[in-house]
């Protein structure tokens, strides 16, 4: 079972990894350094031990793809995943006038009452978003993420580069190429990020005609976190694949800083009880020829018959 792979990544940082304190306070087990390699060719690595919203992951991708940086489109198909950081910037504006929403991550897993005041603003926050452009202009726009990074990344001269455009060109014209890299890790911004990237670098390689992606993560929530980031690069080697006419050879995850929080170790320890399923098949309409051009409709997921999810706190 290809899904092993994560699974046993899984028991070794339990069994072999050191208790740290991190940013957020919860704790983890890490190791620092891990490497999986998925073959796509042996079915969609979207893990079957526990239900992941495959939906979220392809919009999120789209997002990113289209160099969208406005939560807007992803409200619009019902994704909540980035809320949190534009409604952070919208309680720390002067325009915001309602109750005070510091801490609202931490306070609302401890009070009960609070949580209640943080979803009416929220909901507040999201329906000012869909309805009112301006609104969502100004509060919708998270700045320098990764489709920003990916494609306009500015550069010294005031100009800016399409990293992603000029990496599928790159791949059809010259596939033997070594220097096939997107990076979403701009120095120069890192400082005035909320969340700095986490998937902060990828790298394509072909080879006897197939297309391999390998991306270097700098830090991996490995229960919540990294099944999505898995299943996102393996979509998005699948789509480049499609435009560029290539079969789809490996995703390879380089993990830095690998971790479980403390407070996800009873969840993992029941998922890794479980028997995982054969991995579901990716279909992708064969009318739609450019990444840029994909749609969510473009995009199915057959086969996949997953255990339930697994709930667990988001760390932030
Ligand atoms: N994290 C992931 N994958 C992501 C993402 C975040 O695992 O795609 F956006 C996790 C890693 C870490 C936290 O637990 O979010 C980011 O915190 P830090 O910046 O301190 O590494």
């Amino acid at each position: 079972e290809v899904e092993n792979i994560y699974l046993n990544m899984c028991k070794e940082v339990l069994e072999k990894g050191t208790v740290k304190g991190d940013r957020t306070g919860t704790g983890t087990i890490s190791v620092f350094g891990y490497q999986m390699k998925f073959d796509l060719s042996k079915g969609f690595p979207l893990l079957t031990t526990k239900r992941i919203p495959f939906r979220l992951i392809a919009s999120e991708l789209l997002w990113f793809i289209k160099g969208d940086t406005n939560i807007r489109y992803l409200l619009e198909n019902n994704n909540n995943i980035w809320n949190e950081w534009a409604f952070e910037k919208w309680i720390k504006s002067g325009e915001y006038k309602g109750p005070d929403m510091t801490n609202f991550g931490l306070r609302s897993q401890e009070d009960e009452e609070f949580k209640q005041l943080y979803e009416i603003e929220m909901e507040n926050f999201k329906q000012s978003v869909l309805t009112d452009e301006e609104f969502a202009k100004k509060f919708g726009e998270l700045g320098n993420v990764y489709g920003k990074q990916w494609r306009e990344w500015k550069t010294t001269a005031g100009e800016t580069i399409d990293q992603l455009k000029d990496v599928i060109e790159t791949i059809k014209k010259n596939p033997s190429s070594r220097r096939l890299i997107v990076s979403a890790w701009n120095p120069e911004d890192v400082p005035s990020m909320a969340l700095p990237p986490c998937h902060t670098l990828f790298q394509f390689n072909v080879a006897d005609g197939k297309l391999s992606c390998q991306l270097y993560q700098r830090s991996g929530d490995l229960f919540l976190g990294v099944p999505f980031n898995i299943a996102s690069y393996a979509l998005l080697t699948h789509l480049i694949a499609h435009e560029c006419g290539l079969e789809v050879g490996e995703f390879i995850h380089t993990l830095g800083d690998a971790h479980i929080y403390l407070n996800h170790v009873e969840q993992v320890k029941t998922q890794l009880g479980r028997e995982p399923k054969d991995f579901p098949v990716l279909k992708l309409n064969e009318e739609v020829k450019s990444v840029f051009d994909f749609q969510m409709d473009d995009i199915e997921i057959e086969g996949y018959e997953p255990h339930p999810a697994i709930k667990a706190p988001v760390a932030v």
